[in-house]
């Protein structure tokens, strides 16, 4: 396949690029009153507004271009249709299915999985039902008053995020918990106050190997044993969730309690599969199907839009304007959101883990940027703690600016104030204020000689820094799977056109490998010499340290 820099889009996006630089935001706007109009878009209520972008309609003309000359639109056939994208892994990307509600068949192998998805959710269906109105007892008869989900990464950060962003909807009585980190004060922290007699661990693990999470599964069922002090009551109190039949019986758990899941499934794209089934016991499965729905009316949205009509089209090109185009290496999510406090957490692996790749899929060094730095915080905590470098530091962070219209809570003017925030964050990073403006407002303040002009310098800002903003009307179950929906497409979009594969992550094996040698290591008595002299250095303090 060509090279993305060598297609003429490209070549045309960097000349125009030079055009554009100096170009600020403001006079875009004061030029043109349409722009807010020519530049948003909807999607049933929710605004996605990315007006306030170093963008003119020649250079959507030209993204939109880089992505039809890119083969975007074979490439996202090519997902919905079963192909095997994951060219590493030789395997097919069907998140799509899981939420699949139109039940249109989708072949994997040559077989529709739908019937396959449709039987797990079943599955999942009749079992959340049975613990949230406490017809599943535990070992002693008492109902399930805590739910503990043991796994990590993919198998973690998704419905830890979900469950979190759907609280309002969460029943008070049935607590649900994460661990994932194999630091025990993680595991040990959670089960502090839980009783076992009334607990369920989800060990949530596709493969079932994962050293931090067979780990800490192995730690809970010690934990539960020494308790209840009865291994016949496991089946009551383990569930799993995975690919690895073998693994979960060897485990002892029953495998009429497994809910299964397939390698089509990436671990960073399952919390629609049975990984959401904590998400399921906390809200329950109608709002689990809700939240599924939300998300299959962005596939259909993503699959059938123009591309310039194309929520996830639209953030993925102007992503890597930025990037490609611009220099910038980092991406901020800001939700206005406290609910969607984990959604920078979950975004940072949903799009490093897919695009921070640096060999294209043919296996050739790239030469641009591929995936951005992702990190964010909920407004407003992070405009007392970040955003300074934002407006005014030397270099250019695109952000994503996220609300709901409507609060979950009513309480004084709290939610206008946040909203007014989310609005005015935005606005100021577009308009910034000159250096003419700040000597103005400081001379009306009485400032005046040498410090008025070192205090205006301070006190500028240079603007011209772009962002989205998205707006909807309600954190939903429905709302919330659009919205991870819409970020999943958005990291689709520019992993094809950067050609590279987004569904491995063979980045994190190098040093899963390195441990396990150093870990062996920290049982011998002799210092260690094997290594380069830090990391000899490194084992040896640690043995005299512990
Ligand atoms: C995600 C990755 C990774 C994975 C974890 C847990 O896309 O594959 O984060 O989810 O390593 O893996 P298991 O579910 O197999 O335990």
């Amino acid at each position: 396949m060509t090279r993305p820099i060598q297609l003429p889009a490209w070549r045309a996006l960097a000349e125009h690029q030079r055009d554009i630089a100096n170009i600020h935001m403001r006079d875009l706007f004061a030029t043109d009153p349409h722009r807010f109009e020519r530049f948003s878009l909807r999607f049933g209520d929710l605004l996605f507004d990315y007006s306030k972008n170093r963008i003119t309609e020649t250079t959507l003309n030209l993204l939109l271009e880089l992505a039809r000359q890119s083969g975007l639109a074979d490439r996202i056939a090519a997902m919905f249709r079963g192909d095997k994208i994951n060219l590493t892994e030789h395997r097919a990307v069907l998140h799509v299915a899981l939420r699949n509600r139109a039940n249109r068949p989708i072949l994997a192998d040559g077989k529709d999985v739908m019937p396959e998805v449709n039987r797990v959710l079943d599955q999942m269906r009749k079992f959340t039902e049975a613990v949230r109105a406490g017809r599943w007892r535990g070992c002693t008869g008492k109902p399930i008053e805590a739910v503990v989900n043991i796994g990590i990464g993919g198998s973690d950060l998704g419905p830890k995020m979900a469950v979190k962003a759907l609280t309002p909807y969460t029943d008070p009585s049935l607590r649900v918990r994460f661990v994932s980190n194999v630091d025990e004060t993680d595991l040990m922290q959670n089960l502090e106050d839980l009783d076992p007699e009334t607990t369920l661990f989800c060990v949530a693990s596709k493969t079932f190997s994962t050293q931090e999470t067979m780990v800490n599964a192995e730690s809970a069922r010690a934990w539960f044993l020494a308790r209840v002090r009865d291994s016949a009551a496991i089946v009551k109190h383990f569930v799993a969730i995975s690919t690895n039949a073998v693994k979960v019986a060897e485990f002892g758990i029953d495998p009429a309690n497994m809910f299964e899941f397939w390698d089509w499934v990436g671990g960073r794209y399952s919390l629609w599969s049975a990984i959401g089934l904590p998400i399921a016991l906390a809200v329950g499965m109608d709002r689990f199907e809700a939240l599924l729905e939300g998300a299959h009316q962005v596939d259909e949205h993503f699959r059938t839009e123009p591309f310039e009509r194309n929520i996830p089209v639209l953030m993925g090109l102007l992503g890597i304007w930025y990037g490609d185009f611009f220099s910038a290496e980092t991406y901020a999510i800001l939700p206005y959101d406290q609910y969607l406090e984990y959604l920078p957490t979950y975004l940072q692996q949903g799009d490093m883990e897919s695009n921070g790749k640096s060999v294209d899929k043919e296996g050739r060094p790239v030469d641009y940027e591929t995936g951005p730095i992702i990190f964010g915080q909920p407004g407003t905590n992070g405009q007392h703690a970040f955003y300074q470098l934002l407006h005014q530091g030397t270099k250019l962070v695109p952000c994503d600016f996220l609300a709901a219209a409507q609060s979950h809570h009513h309480l004084g003017r709290h939610h206008e104030l946040l909203i007014s925030n989310f609005i005015a964050q935005p606005e100021a990073l577009m308009r910034g204020k000159t250096f003419e403006e700040a000597k103005t407002e400081l001379e009306t303040e009485g400032v005046a000689g040498e410090h008025l002009l070192t205090l205006a310098a301070a006190k500028t800002f240079p603007g011209n820094r772009p962002s989205n903003a998205i707006l909807y009307r309600k954190l939903t179950p429905e709302t919330l799977g659009s919205l991870i929906a819409l970020y999943e497409h958005k990291i689709f979009v520019q992993g094809a056109i950067w050609n590279i594969n987004s569904f491995d992550q063979m980045g994190v094996e190098l040093g899963k490998r390195l441990a396990k040698t150093i870990f062996t290591e920290l049982d011998d008595a002799r210092p260690a010499d094997s290594h380069d002299s830090s990391t000899n250095g490194l084992i040896n303090h640690y043995k005299s340290l512990r």
